[in-house]
């Protein structure tokens, strides 16, 4: 990943999936900016950019379009354009991570929608444009969009089309050398996790259940994730990935 610049998006903290791929990418050399959401979260992502030597370029709330717009130029004028781009951004209202889809209220579905699948539209729409040498778009999933798992409800038809847009992304962007992938992460314990119903009988159960008989660290998603961004993953695109300790095959 040596000469390679990327743009993260979505470390909370150091459990984060986002701070998994971080490490590794950088690891291999890659060159870092980080966004943050909000103030709180600066606090937190600020020594964790120092870590790796990477740069913070504001903050990024994906439902505010000017945010977005703002944490894009001052990626450019950083980092001169972009090789790579992380999306490991989801939120809905947790009182719906509960109990039964059919409950879903419009205004939760749109919310859910537009920051777990539409956000990613919107920045690969940003990243194009600093991507004049091609490039690596990555996005993290959940098997939840593929088969019903408890609790996820809307979180799980947002994924579905978060997948189906990872499709359509690729076609778009190939013919400019933009490869466009997801991660389909198993459960981990991170903070967006902690709003999910039962999220321990969850883990519980890919434990017993996964062909590894284990579930998964964000270092493996990171590693995987290493692979996708860099030239290793260079005939590789419009893919969803598991890395699940093999759940998929089982569930
Ligand atoms: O088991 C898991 N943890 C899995 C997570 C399994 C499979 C997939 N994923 C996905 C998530 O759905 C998400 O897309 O991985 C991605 C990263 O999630 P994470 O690492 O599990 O969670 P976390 O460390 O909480 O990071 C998600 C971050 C937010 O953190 P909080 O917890 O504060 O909501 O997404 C960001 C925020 O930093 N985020 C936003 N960023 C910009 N604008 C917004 C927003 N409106 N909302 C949330």
């Amino acid at each position: 990943m040596n000469g390679k610049r990327g743009l993260v998006m979505g470390v909370a903290n150091n459990r984060s999936i986002a701070w998994g791929i971080a490490k590794a990418v950088q690891a291999q050399g890659a060159k870092l900016a980080f966004t943050y959401q909000g103030e709180p979260l600066r606090k937190r992502v600020e020594p964790l950019a120092n870590e790796l030597d990477a740069v913070v370029v504001g903050h990024c709330d994906v439902t505010d379009p000017a945010t977005i717009d703002a944490v894009f130029a001052e990626t450019e004028r950083q980092l001169g354009g972009l090789d790579f781009l992380v999306h490991a951004i989801a939120f809905s209202d947790k009182s719906e991570l509960d109990g039964r889809y059919v409950d879903t209220t419009a205004d939760n579905f749109s919310k859910t929608m537009l920051i777990s699948c539409y956000s990613f539209t919107a920045v690969a729409q940003r990243a194009e444009k600093l991507m004049t040498n091609g490039g690596s778009m990555l996005t993290l999933t959940y098997y939840g969009a593929e088969k019903w798992m408890p609790h996820y409800n809307v979180m799980g038809v947002a994924k579905a089309a978060l997948e189906a847009s990872v499709r359509y992304l690729a076609a778009d962007l190939g013919p400019k050398n933009i490869r466009v992938n997801a991660i389909s992460a198993g459960p981990i314990k991170t903070l967006a996790a902690s709003g999910i119903g039962d999220f321990r009988y969850i883990l519980k159960w890919n434990e017993l259940n996964a062909p590894l008989r284990r579930t998964v660290t964000i270092d493996e998603v990171g590693d995987t994730g290493m692979y996708l961004l860099s030239d290793l993953g260079r005939g590789v695109t419009g893919e969803i990935h598991h890395v699940d300790a093999g759940y998929h095959v089982v569930g």
